[in-house]
């Protein structure tokens, strides 16, 4: 892929931007819109210098106000399938890729926009975002994953009611059943994601990559299992020259000198 028409990708250090850059259609997510987040993502999995990223929407009014309706309207069953195929291939590969994503939701997160969300590590609300899966409303069911993540963040029955109602909830209820982590003012949303960016890139890149595998993987697994997992992450640390350092200056108080090695 040459050029990235709805999406910008920026390099900042060891923190990497995604922004779906498509306002005048409320960031809506097309076809092409989910090939150019898919190509973001192989870039990013091949980052090694990059430790965290932060993915947001173009402009003020919202993050992702859904898959598109438009594009939608005229698919038959098959090519909605594969439509939902490629929103599954791309939920996932936020959720595989090595760094901790941070979706920074600065206004509608409705549909497959709140599913993108779902499928980011955390979620920073501005005060003004919105939340919900609206597809009922349209005669169909969510397709990236909706019936699946909020159950698993929220509870069955708060989603149940999310998903049955179609209801748009503010960013202060989203905080009140935990399907954000924070609000904050709309002006001061991209520098705290930035800033919880950086003091993830300032840990060992090591321990965040193993971190973020241990827990996407360990949730699907039973305790017993999902804690041996662990156990293998664990061991899989001190195989690192960045284990040796950050024990190292913990007894010699300094601060640690992570290479990610
Ligand atoms: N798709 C396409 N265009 C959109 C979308 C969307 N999801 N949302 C907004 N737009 C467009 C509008 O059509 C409008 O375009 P235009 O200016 O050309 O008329 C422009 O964005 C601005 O929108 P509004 O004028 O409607 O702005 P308002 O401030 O009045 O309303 C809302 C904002 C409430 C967000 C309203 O736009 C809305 O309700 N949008 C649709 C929300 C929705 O239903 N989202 C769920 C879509 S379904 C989905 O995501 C399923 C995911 C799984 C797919 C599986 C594949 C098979």
């Amino acid at each position: 892929m040459t050029e990235l028409k709805n999406v910008r990708f920026e390099k900042d250090g060891a923190i990497a931007q995604i922004t779906i850059d498509r306002p005048k259609a409320l960031n809506a997510l097309n076809y092409e819109t989910l090939q150019e987040l898919l190509y973001c993502f192989g870039l990013l999995e091949k980052a090694r210098e990059i430790t965290a990223v932060v993915l947001t929407g173009g402009g003020e009014k919202a993050f992702v106000a859904g898959a598109d309706i438009a594009y939608m309207q005229e698919l038959d069953a098959m090519a909605a399938a594969d439509f939902a195929g490629l929103g599954h291939t791309v939920m996932t590969a936020i959720e595989k890729l090595p760094q901790p994503v941070i979706a920074a939701v600065n206004g509608f997160a409705l549909g497959g926009g709140c599913e993108l969300s779902l499928a980011c590590d955390i979620r920073i609300a501005s005060e003004n975002a919105k939340f919900g899966q609206p597809e009922v409303n349209l005669g169909v069911i969510p397709g990236f994953g909706g019936t699946q993540r909020l159950p698993r963040l929220i509870g069955k029955g708060l989603a149940s009611e999310l998903l049955y109602t179609g209801d748009i909830i503010d960013a202060a209820e989203a905080l009140r059943i935990g399907l954000v982590n924070r609000v904050v003012p709309a002006d001061q949303l991209m520098a705290t994601c930035r800033e919880m960016a950086k003091k993830i890139a300032s840990k060992g890149p090591i321990a965040i990559r193993l971190c973020k595998k241990t827990v996407n993987t360990g949730v699907e697994m039973d305790l017993d299992r999902a804690n041996s997992y662990e156990a293998i992450q664990f061991g899989q640390c001190f195989a690192s020259k960045d284990q040796k350092e950050g024990m190292q200056a913990f007894l010699e108080k300094r601060a640690a000198d992570f290479q990610g090695k």
